[in-house]
């Protein structure tokens, strides 16, 4: 074959290259083993000596040409490729983003957070527990023996005959004393989700404890009085007052109840205290010497004071929430009034 035929019937081949495939197949017929090319490279030593010059020449301008051809195809056909690529992956920049949801801090752990600050400035540990725990974590060892009013399931959600879901955080405390026998002083407060058979708009079946709870040598009522005056004036604000009343409670002896001045009308009376000026807000006292005992401490030498306050009413409070089943319910609409500006 001439010359100018090859590259005619190469050009023609080209034409109907579409892609990579197509043009290994065309590469192959012209330069492959048994390719146009190669067969004229093996007839060299059929040609009489004084024309393989001439011969030689013709192969070789023949190579170029055809090498040359395919080379502009490949990278034809690798710039259209790169085209089609950009053109599928084209991104609108000026499409507007989809709005990301903002989550919030829930004002439950907001006050909680608030709590935990404070009493861990002053020397206590922050401790948990489960939220289903045993009949004798709950109450045998907090004094309320078999058969006492508290353990009625009118007022706890027990799982079975030795199961239940807590109905305060003590037995969180009850574990840490155990796990800490004689050591003192303990200083933990215990922050949880109490469990009981109660359900209004002041009331829910669930809500949140801080209790507090110190052991050691010369431990007594004063202390809890400083402690609680701290806690109130932090939480509520300086002018806070606080009272104590004297209470019952089978884990602590003596028992006090707590009062605050009202914290919606500062004591001039209103409808959230009942026209008295004072909120009650928790229950607190020395601990039983029968409850160290049963968690291992020596009620001679060591001697405590526990506090309990529900802190739901304290995070309406301060967040101006009216149901308290709102906090539990997990309703977006609610928690969306809670935006992260506004924490501290
Ligand atoms: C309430 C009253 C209170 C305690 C909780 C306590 C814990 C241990 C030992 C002794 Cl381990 N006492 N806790 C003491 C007094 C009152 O809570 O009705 N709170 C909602």
């Amino acid at each position: 074959m001439e010359r100018e035929d090859i590259i005619k019937s190469l050009n023609k081949d080209l034409e109907s290259v579409k892609n990579k495939n197509d043009l290994a197949q065309v590469k192959a017929n012209y330069l492959g083993k048994n390719g146009i090319v190669t067969n004229l490279s093996l007839k060299m030593k059929e040609i009489p000596n004084e024309e393989k010059k001439e011969y030689g020449k013709f192969l070789n301008e023949i190579k170029v040409s055809v090498t040359e051809k395919l080379e502009n195809c490949a990278s034809s056909i690798e710039q259209q490729e790169l085209e089609e690529k950009l053109n599928k992956e084209k991104i609108d920049i000026t499409l507007p983003s989809r709005r990301k949801m903002k989550g919030s801090i829930h004002p439950m752990t907001r006050v909680v957070e608030e709590l935990e600050d404070l009493f861990v400035s002053m020397g206590y540990d922050v401790v948990s527990g489960p939220e289903i725990d045993t009949d004798l974590n709950c109450f045998t060892k907090l004094n309320l023996p078999e058969g006492h009013p508290a353990r009625d399931s009118q007022d706890t959600f027990y799982l079975d005959k030795d199961y239940l879901l807590r109905p305060h955080t003590s037995p969180a405390q009850v574990r840490t004393m155990e796990a800490n026998v004689n050591k003192e002083p303990l200083r933990i407060v215990c922050p949880g989700k109490v469990y009981r058979r109660d359900d209004d708009a002041t009331h829910s079946h669930q809500f949140m404890q801080f209790e507090g709870l110190v052991v050691g040598e010369d431990i007594s009522l004063a202390d809890l009085k400083g402690t609680l005056e701290l806690f109130a004036k932090k939480l509520l604000g300086e002018k806070t007052k606080v009272r104590f009343r004297p209470s019952y409670f089978p884990f602590t002896e003596p028992s006090c109840e707590v009062d605050v001045s009202c914290f919606k009308c500062g004591g001039k009376g209103c409808s959230l205290c009942k026209q008295t000026g004072w909120i009650e807000v928790l229950g607190a006292g020395v601990v039983h010497p029968n409850v160290l005992k049963m968690s291992g401490y020596d009620p001679e030498k060591y001697t405590g004071f526990a506090f309990g306050p529900g802190i739901d009413r304290f995070a309406m409070f301060k967040y101006g929430i009216t149901d308290i089943r709102q906090i539990y319910t997990n309703d977006i609409r609610f928690l969306e009034q809670f935006d992260r500006k506004d924490v501290d």
